[in-house]
């Protein structure tokens, strides 16, 4: 067991007392899953959860997100990281590994570097079912781990970490996360003759995945990653803008150069 981790790091980031246990983390952040100890109410919870947010994927949720949820199985329960990391990593090399909740910048951007995605082992309330403000297992897995067995999204994900493992300085530090921010949180991909979600922050909200997708007020403009780095988000709320990739290839295409760039 490392060194234990300092808290207010983290602490200093986020605006509300965080919620994970972090006394047991290891120096890396990461902690056991002790997939035993989820009260069979949050077993349930999480049945209600993913049965909710699939209804609403067909029409919304690019093609690859729903296949590769429905290969995930983890309709039943909450899932197994370690064993669910197995199946991921013979398609992308990617693993799971699970924290208390949010981590520091330079431990998240360290696992994604390696192909290790953090994954929170605490599942929202009862009375948080439509909006959670940090991370829990349910954003983490139902929102981001099916993209990760999509290569083009693996790829980029890598090798967004690995660019903020090299970023010099704060600010180039903020606008890679807010490239992060409009791709794979709250990204949309052509499809068709429409657009879909393959962000997790969209893909895990019911309310903004159809906001995202049909309001006529959500602002839909052409995946720019210099104007991304430049845009502020929103944390709470809905964003002001969503960007539209033409295919999930371009994804890793677009950015590779202002990521190989940004350091
Ligand atoms: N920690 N567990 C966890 N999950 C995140 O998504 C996360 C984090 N720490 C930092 C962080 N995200 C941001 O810096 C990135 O979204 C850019
Ligand atoms: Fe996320």
């Amino acid at each position: 067991m490392g060194a234990r981790p300092r808290l207010p790091e983290i602490q200093d980031k986020s605006k509300h007392a965080l919620r994970g246990d972090y006394g047991r983390a290891r120096a890396d952040y990461t902690v056991f899953q002790d997939v035993t100890a989820y009260a069979d109410e949050e077993q349930l919870r999480w049945r209600q959860l993913h049965a909710r947010q699939s209804a609403l994927l067909p029409g919304r949720a690019c093609r690859e997100f729903v296949d590769s949820l429905a290969s995930l199985d983890c309709a039943r329960g909450i899932p197994a990281l370690a064993r669910q990391g197995e199946r991921l990593s013979r398609l992308t090399g990617w693993r799971l590994v699970a924290v208390p909740g949010l981590i520091p910048d330079d431990a998240f951007f360290a696992h994604l570097a390696a192909r290790r995605f953090p994954v929170t082992v605490w599942l929202r309330r009862a009375d948080e079912l439509d909006y959670i403000v940090e991370p829990d297992i349910f954003h983490d897995f139902f929102g981001h781990v099916p993209m990760l067995a999509v290569p083009a999204v693996a790829e980029f994900v890598a090798a967004f970490g690995q660019a903020c493992l090299r970023a010099r300085g704060e600010a180039v530090r903020q606008r890679l996360a807010r490239l992060y921010w409009y791709t794979i949180e709250f990204g949309l991909v052509r499809e068709g003759d429409g657009v879909r979600a393959y962000g997790a922050g969209l893909l895990s909200s019911p309310a903004e995945l159809r906001h995202a997708v049909e309001s006529p007020q959500a602002l839909h403009v052409p995946f720019d990653p210099m104007r991304m780095m430049e845009s502020e988000f929103r944390i709470d709320g809905f964003q002001a803008r969503y960007y539209v990739v033409d295919s999930l290839e371009e994804l890793f295409t677009q950015t590779r150069r202002v990521l190989a760039a940004a350091c």
